[in-house]
């Protein structure tokens, strides 16, 4: 059984400016620091409801929060001594030796990643078991004394280097538990894991993710550490400004499940206690023996959820899954890797609800991602493009209170489209060039100008009537519904509620192909 602890610091320090009833302008630099003041926002005590809708409406993502959202398909590389024990989490004794890949070869991890249509990698520089991936100078535990390459290697900068070249981004997952670290329990730990974080920091080029996990177990004699996370988070924006820090970090948030399947009203504004690290932590993996957690509340940041808030913020969704039943390799698996279409609909599950997904593929022994796991990326791709090869709205006529709009299908995110009354009702309606079927959906809000729709509906015209084939609530930066098949030549895209007046980036409407 895993004992958590908090980490008071981050927890007073969100507290303070939490309760305090600051105006956001007189945030102290060392907040500021860690939340960009425009996805913040204090709610003075006897705001009135439309206040309080009105400046939820107004809070937009940071930069690194706008960047990390646009990349949609993150991939999670779990490697380390776990692949050569064929365990889930290592106990910090195994010898260095048993670190041995025989092809090890990182550019096949970061080519293959790049072409399923994956922005970004995160490696596990070092998993629970403390062994490092890099040849880290506080630590013999490490690849430098295993025989990999002589110990000589590093696969931190294999990755690093293959991601740099073929233009995807590039995270570390350092965990905070260390099963070997003998410092582990003490405040020396802080310093050794400060250590570690510049290493990786400063000695691999740009780095656009930490991911810090919240497991955090007993160590030597049942001691427990107290992380100092306000420290490790103002090093990682003093050297890598651009990277966010998920999980048990300020940026990006867990979803709260390890199933791939985010929430149907999935709100990136959510009330400023999400941030409060302690409720991540007691919600995270347990136990060594995995098994996917949903631990999910219904949704975060809806009107009743944020009407009770002291503050809010910008603290969007990732949800994390394994492309097989365990985070590493095991060779028994093989077979039980997740086919393109479990995939598929995953991808609609996360990246269709409002999130990032981060798909785990984790390198075998020989330091290669297996046939079976590339072989179904692959098939994930083929899907994918032919799902959204053809926009019926691009040959369509789009028009809003009798005037055409044309921005909705430029593949643009950045132009958008809002309708001119106040309201946050709109009504779009659209002219196919012929009769089509359809069953699918696609809408996204121009989020640098915050999340607005709260309803909104799909009605095609037939036997002489207006019908329903989808509804839903929240868009965010994407939104994908799937509906059973229809067939019509004209539509109406309703905006039923908006916290402020709808900015529409996209729209599309396809017809998937669905297995019989
Ligand atoms: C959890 C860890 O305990 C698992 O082993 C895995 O790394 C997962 C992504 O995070 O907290």
């Amino acid at each position: 059984m895993v004992k958590l602890t908090f980490p008071k610091e981050f927890l007073n320090l969100v507290c303070l400016f939490l309760t305090s009833g600051m105006c956001i302008t007189n945030l102290s630099s060392s907040f500021a620091q860690l939340v960009d003041p425009k996805s913040y926002v204090v709610i003075p005590p006897e705001s009135s409801e439309s206040e309080i809708i009105s400046r939820a409406a107004g809070i937009v993502p940071s930069e690194r929060q706008l960047r990390w959202q646009r990349l949609e398909l993150t991939a999670f590389l779990h490697f380390g001594v776990n692949t050569f024990t064929n365990r889930e989490w290592g106990d910090g004794k195994e010898d260095p030796a048993i670190f041995n890949p025989s092809e090890l070869d990182a550019r096949q991890w970061v080519r293959t990643c790049k072409e399923a249509g994956f922005k970004q990698v995160i490696l596990t520089a070092k998993h629970h078991d403390g062994f490092c991936l890099w040849p880290s100078k506080y630590t013999e535990h490490s690849v430098k004394s295993s025989p990999w390459r002589a110990g000589k290697g590093d696969v931190v900068k294999e990755v690093a280097d293959a991601c740099h070249e073929y233009g995807i981004g590039f995270g570390v997952y350092l965990s905070p538990w260390d099963r070997n670290n003998e410092l582990f329990g003490t405040d020396a730990y802080n310093d050794y894991f400060v250590n570690q974080l510049t290493e990786l920091l400063s000695g691999y080029g740009r780095v656009d993710e930490v991911w810090f996990d919240g497991a955090n177990g007993e160590g030597p004699e049942g001691k427990k550490q107290v992380y100092d996370f306000n420290r490790w988070y103002s090093l990682i924006r003093k050297l890598q400004p651009s990277a966010v820090i998920a999980v048990m970090g300020p940026d990006v948030r867990w979803v709260g499940t390890e199933s791939g399947y985010g929430r149907e009203t999935e709100w990136s504004v959510v009330p400023g206690d999400e941030l409060v690290q302690g409720k991540v932590a007691a919600s995270s993996q347990k136990e060594a023996g995995f098994a996917p957690m949903n631990m999910m509340d219904d949704d975060l940041g809806s009107r009743s959820k944020i009407l009770k808030a002291k503050s809010l913020v910008w603290y969007p969704a990732e949800i994390d899954v394994s492309i097989r039943p365990g985070w590493f390799y095991h060779p028994e698996e093989n077979d039980k890797v997740k086919s393109p279409d479990k995939l598929m609909d995953i991808y609609f599950s996360s990246v269709g609800r409002n999130g990032v997904l981060l798909l785990n593929i984790p390198p075998d022994k020989r330091g290669l991602l297996h046939d079976s796991d590339v072989k179904a990326l692959q098939g994930f791709r083929k899907s994918l493009d032919k799902a959204f090869e053809r926009n019926l709205l691009t040959k369509a006529v789009v028009k809003a209170s009798g005037k055409k709009i044309n921005v909705l299908t430029d593949k643009n995110d950045a132009t958008s489209w809002t309708p001119k009354a106040s309201a946050g009702t709109a009504v779009i309606d659209i002219k196919l060039e012929e009769m089509e079927e359809f069953n699918m959906l696609l809408l996204q809000e121009d989020i640098r100008k915050g999340q607005r729709v709260e309803q909104f509906s799909l009605e095609y015209f037939a036997d002489g009537e207006w019908k329903k084939a989808t509804s839903g609530t929240t868009v965010g930066y994407k939104r994908i519904l799937r509906f059973p098949i229809v067939r019509a030549d004209r539509l109406r895209l309703k905006i039923e509620a908006s916290r402020a007046k709808a900015v529409i980036a996209e729209a599309g409407v396809f017809k998937l192909k669905v297995k019989s």
